[in-house]
């Protein structure tokens, strides 16, 4: 099991053979470079590599109409002036005596991945593909597809293993209006398109790419445009996107399987796209989409022009499909205005479909869709990304990947515990001394049994500390939890954390003497009333509804988290913490992602049985299990969220959701 990458190096041999300005950037380099990238970084001996195989016409005709089909293959045998006359008739679009050929490949690439992960071969994959596909429709080619590869893989994965529900994510920065067309009114499809559209001033210039379209008929909310209405989108936006819309439908949707339209032309450096997300983004954004359907994944490149940019991007996402720790996602956490209108807008137009969304917005959202904002003058972002890239890859290349992946400390030796492969169970244990000096501190707490589990704890954390081990999972013994993460914070601080992110489950009271000097960042989750005592010190109830879970931890946990940058997280079960086994392995899961994977979880000893296998797979990267049945969230749950974020969010921004567009008296940006 792992990932795949399925490519055929026919797919360079389509290109633009007369001048045009428009098109000239869908060449055969983007290819080369992505998968020079890979082999460099000995990503792509890491993945299990298919060969693509052309598609049949029958698959061909899943999507497009017989006489479409026909009409592609003649271009094999016309000559230049006759496929330059016949490019015209489309929008952004060039033919080549290899376009058939290179477009069936495409297509071939993109259902050998969905059979792999389908069948249980790989978990996930990629597929290296051109010409891209999600602005082809039934009878037309457009903006450089010929073929549909995303849509016929999901009518594909329908049709052939009687998939219901798949979720299309086009993170490309153009709208796949192909994809759209195709699933208009179908339920099974959930299709979610980000693009910049500068309220329709941007290719392809649609009305129907805006927020409000969602779809038709039973396909009624199926259909998820989030328009960006200005250039220069970064790394909060997509964020900021992804935790306020596309993940509470997403998980509400709870599809079978997701496919990723993964564009690049939204990263930084992208002549198309002009857009300023690093490619670690997209590491985080992929992460992100790892806990739903199990962890079934499949992308299909679509655009992504720069290719210095293009290269990183798909690194970043195949690293991340292998299960690998994300690199911290680097500069201001803060959604610009602009994205904030875009997203209201879209949770505006969904909010009758989705109850997720109606907990987000909570009971008395009226907000009418409101004027447009005038444009802002566009930034040149070429410049500004080779700065931006150059940094980053020194960043990747100096971080070292831990020796160790994931380790287990268990205070009781030999427990019966099933250990996933690849996670280590630790033998050794702190010296005695030292951890009786850290436990001086605490002394009426620590009896010998807990010494015992906290000299194991406190090796696992010198390596997760030095870099020799990546994340691991501890028990604490009975009663002991609260006073061993104390040391554990003065430990972690000690040694140089600079932001020590603390998520404390259950009975467990902020040591007393925590500063809040904004080096740790305190969240209890606990059974009692929502309480803020400073932007750094948060309390607040577990809730008891799955729905009301997830809008904790996408509507609360993961924006705190992300915004307040840790460089090590601290996640502990203590007494009476509530949680379901899913729920901890979800929470875990997405907690890697804030400080590049360093993460230690601390259980107390009676659960610790329960969870520390579940918790291990988490943390060296296999997909959560399901959360089960989407339940709403009660009112009482809904409020306190609410009353919570309302506190909180002038600290932390990306907490923010609602932000109508400026009404007739504010003033003009
Ligand atoms: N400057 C894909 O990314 N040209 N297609 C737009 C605006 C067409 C993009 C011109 C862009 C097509 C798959
Ligand atoms: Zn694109």
């Amino acid at each position: 099991m792992g990932t795949a990458l399925v490519y055929h190096e026919d797919m360079t041999a389509t290109r633009l053979l007369w001048d045009d300005p428009e098109c000239e950037i869908e060449c055969p380099e983007r290819l080369t470079a992505a998968l020079d990238g890979l082999r460099q970084r000995g990503l792509q001996q890491r993945c299990l590599c298919l060969t693509a195989c052309e598609a049949s016409e029958e698959e061909l005709g899943l999507v497009h109409s017989p006489e479409y089909v026909a009409l592609v293959r003649r271009t094999q045998t016309l000559d230049k002036e006759e496929l330059q006359a016949l490019s015209k008739q489309f929008d952004a679009v060039y033919f080549h005596p290899n376009t058939f050929h290179c477009a069936r490949l495409a297509v071939g690439a993109a259902l050998q991945l969905v059979d792999a992960v389908l069948t249980g071969t790989v978990h996930n994959g990629l597929a290296l593909v051109r010409p891209p596909g999600h602005h082809s429709q039934k009878e037309a080619a457009n903006g450089f597809c010929v073929f549909n590869n995303v849509a016929i893989a999901a009518k594909h994965a329908k049709q052939k293993y009687g998939l219901q529900r798949i979720l299309i994510v086009d993170w490309d920065i153009h709208h796949g209006q192909g994809i759209q067309y195709i699933f208009d009114d179908d339920p099974s499809v959930l299709y979610f398109s980000w693009h910049r559209y500068e309220h329709g001033r941007f290719w392809p210039f649609l009305q129907e790419s805006d927020a409000h379209v969602t779809g038709q008929g039973q396909g009624q909310g199926f259909t998820v445009n989030l328009p960006w209405n200005q250039v220069g989108m970064g790394n909060a936006d997509y964020l900021a996107a992804f935790l306020h819309v596309l993940l509470p439908l997403a998980f509400e949707f709870d599809p079978e399987l997701v496919l990723v339209s993964a564009g690049f032309d939204s990263a930084i450096g992208d002549p198309e796209g002009q857009m300023r997300a690093t490619p670690e983004c997209f590491a985080h954004l992929t992460q992100l989409l790892q806990v739903l359907a199990g962890g079934r994944i499949c992308a299909v490149l679509e655009g992504g022009y720069y290719l210095e940019s293009l290269s990183q991007s798909v690194c970043m996402m195949v690293q991340t499909l292998l299960g690998d720790p994300t690199p911290p996602l680097l500069g201001l956490m803060v959604p610009c205005q602009s994205a904030l209108e875009s997203i209201h807008s879209v949770q505006t137009a969904q909010v009758p479909h989705w109850t997720s969304l109606q907990q987000i917005l909570g009971p008395s959202t009226h907000s009418p869709e409101g004027k447009s904002l005038p444009l802002l003058a566009e930034s040149p972002t070429c410049e500004a990304a080779e700065d931006a890239l150059s940094p980053l890859q020194d960043e990747v290349y100096l971080r070292p990947t831990p020796p160790i992946c994931t380790v287990v400390a268990l205070a009781v030796p030999g427990a019966a515990l099933a250990l996933p492969p690849g996670v280590l169970l630790q033998e050794e244990s702190a010296s005695r001394e030292e951890t009786e000096a850290w436990a001086r501190l605490h002394k009426s707490l620590f009896q010998d049994e807990s010494l015992a589990a906290l000299r194991k704890i406190l090796c696992l954390l010198g390596g997760i500390l030095n870099g020799q081990v990546r994340n691991g999972v501890a028990a604490t013994a009975a009663l002991a939890t609260a006073a061993t993460l104390e040391v554990i914070i003065q430990r972690c601080l000690s040694h140089g954390a600079q932001r020590l992110l603390c998520v404390a489950l259950g009975q467990l009271d902020r040591p007393l003497d925590l500063a809040d000097d904004g080096r740790v960042l305190w969240l209890n989750i606990r059974g009692k009333e929502a309480a803020v005592e400073s932007m750094f010190h948060i309390s607040t109830p577990l809730p008891q509804t799955t729905g009301g879970f997830l809008s904790c931890i996408l509507g609360l946990v993961l924006p705190l988290a992300y915004g307040f940058q840790p460089d090590v997280v601290l996640m502990a079960l203590g007494p009476a913490h509530g949680l379901q086994k899913a729920q901890a392995a979800l929470l875990a899961s997405v907690l890697r992602g804030p400080a590049g994977g360093r993460i230690l979880a601390v259980v107390e000893e009676e659960s610790i049985l329960q969870f520390a296998r579940t918790l291990a797979q988490v943390l060296h990267g296999e997909a959560p299990p399901s959360l089960g049945p989407f339940l709403m969230a009660s009112p009482e749950e809904i409020q306190a969220l609410m009353l919570l974020k309302a506190q909180l969010e002038p600290r932390w921004k990306l907490l923010q959701v609602a932000a109508p567009p400026p009404g007739p008296c504010s003033p003009i940006a």
